[in-house]
């Protein structure tokens, strides 16, 4: 029998859900008009007052917010209430100028723990259930957003965080451990390990709670047969709050978007416009309860459909597709959001041409990142052990950049295949999308 959390809340009406939403997206926006002077500068460029939004049907007349707003506003300038009310900062794993920094004041920890439980409950999780949590703790958002919903259950809570794949089994079998969350890589190499090691007979994991990078449903029938477990997609992003943003349910056809707190919409990436339901296009978010970081029309990149066909798990919000790709050239790459032109201020400013290939391939379950760069031809000349020292100092500026390891192979003048069009700078070969 489905469970809910708050059921209540998950299986309302239609018409409470738009009232909720329609009440409390008029009051966000006098909020942030009056405590944001950077939101209120935008309004009324835009010529919108507070007055204007009146109900979810004026959501349109609000201007969008992007990356770029939030790296122009960096550290405080979208912060909607003094930081002495804020109690926590997370961020994501890009580094300068594309960091994002979110705040949160007690009661949006509360919100995203319970948006959290939620998830879990919809996975099958309840307060005697050991929940396994080996997403990464810190500033990325995965490890503190499943820890906190799991204590909003009850359950018992394992802060593994993420490594240390020995350990990781070894607590898995001595504690019992029954919801794992983490990567679905990580997942797919930990079936992969248990398997191996022969001890599957003494795993009792029953649930899985997976997101933070796309995966595809073949991935999914794969850890499932391996683990014997459900396999559940969880998505959500730093600037929104984190993962429980949307849930998957045992329809497991799409995640549920906690439509009390985010509004959701879908537009055409390139010109803005709305789309209706059920077309293809850029997911928007609008956060209506967050008290310190409320993002108004965000554009998160990731492209999606949603659905409002009913589901039988119960459950009245609406459904969003997984991610089917990025309007942006975003990667994710063990985690960590990497954009191409992060490599390519590295390989600038230590000199090389513009002139390189990003390889990204899966092995093992496990992400790899390979640069390719054309050496000058006064580098060419240079012995094998000047290239492998050249190679070192890419490795590691890389990795100060990225934060993570990136292998990198200096190749001859002009023998990356120039393009006639576009320069294809990336090769994604994990099929993903
Ligand atoms: O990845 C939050 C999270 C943690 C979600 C744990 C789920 C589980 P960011 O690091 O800010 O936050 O990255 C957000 O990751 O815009 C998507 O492109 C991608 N993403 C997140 N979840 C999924 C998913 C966390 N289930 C960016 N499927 C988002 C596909 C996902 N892509």
């Amino acid at each position: 029998m489905e469970r809910y959390f708050q059921p209540e809340i998950e299986c309302a009406s239609r018409e409470q859900i738009q009232a909720w939403q329609d009440e409390r997206l008029v009051k966000k926006v006098r909020d942030v008009y009056e405590h944001v002077p950077y939101y209120r500068k935008k309004m009324e460029e835009k010529g919108v007052t507070p007055d204007d939004v009146r109900s979810t049907a004026d959501l349109h007349k609000l201007p969008f917010l992007t990356k770029d707003d939030l790296r122009d506003a960096y550290p405080y300038g979208l912060l909607a209430r003094p930081l002495s009310d804020c109690v926590r900062i997370q961020s994501t794993s890009g580094t300068t100028g594309r960091r994002v920094v979110a705040f949160y004041t007690q009661n949006d920890i509360d919100l995203w723990d319970t948006c959290c439980a939620r998830a879990i409950v919809a996975a099958g999780g309840t307060k005697d259930d050991v929940v396994h949590v080996c997403y990464g703790y810190g500033l990325f958002t995965g490890g503190p957003g499943l820890n906190g919903g799991s204590h909003k259950l009850g359950s018992l809570t394992l802060p593994m965080s993420s490594g240390n794949t020995e350990r990781q089994i070894q607590f898995m079998c001595d504690l019992g451990s029954t919801i794992l969350c983490c990567t679905p890589s990580y997942a797919a190499y930990l079936a992969e390990s248990i398997y191996e090691r022969g001890v599957r007979d003494k795993i009792k994991l029953k649930a899985g709670i997976f997101g933070a990078e796309a995966w595809t449903e073949e991935m999914r029938q794969d850890i499932q047969n391996k683990l014997g477990i459900k396999a559940y997609d969880i998505y959500g992003l730093t600037e929104i709050s984190g993962p429980g943003v949307s849930f998957e349910c045992s329809e497991q056809t799409g995640m549920h978007i906690n439509e009390d707190h985010f509004i959701a919409e879908i537009i055409d990436p390139n010109t803005g416009e709305v789309l209706p339901e059920g077309e293809k296009g850029e997911l928007v978010f609008t956060s209506i309860t967050k008290e310190a970081f409320p993002l108004l029309r965000y554009r998160t990149r990731d492209i999606c459909v949603l659905s409002r066909k009913k589901c039988s798990c119960g459950r009245t919000h609406v459904k969003m597709s997984k991610p089917m790709g990025r309007s942006d050239d975003m990667l994710i790459i063990k985690g960590v959001n990497v954009f191409p032109s992060q490599i390519e201020t590295v390989l600038m400013n230590k000199g090389y041409p513009a002139n390189y290939q990003i390889i990204v391939s899966r092995e093992n379950n496990s992400d790899r990142l390979e640069v390719q760069v054309e050496m000058t031809p006064e580098m060419f000349s240079d012995s094998v052990s000047e290239i492998s020292k050249k190679e070192k100092e890419l490795i590691d500026a890389l990795k100060a950049m990225l934060g993570i390891y990136a292998k990198v192979k200096l190749v001859a003048p002009k023998s990356i295949t120039r393009s006639e069009g576009k320069a294809v700078r990336v090769i994604d070969n994990r099929n993903l999308y």
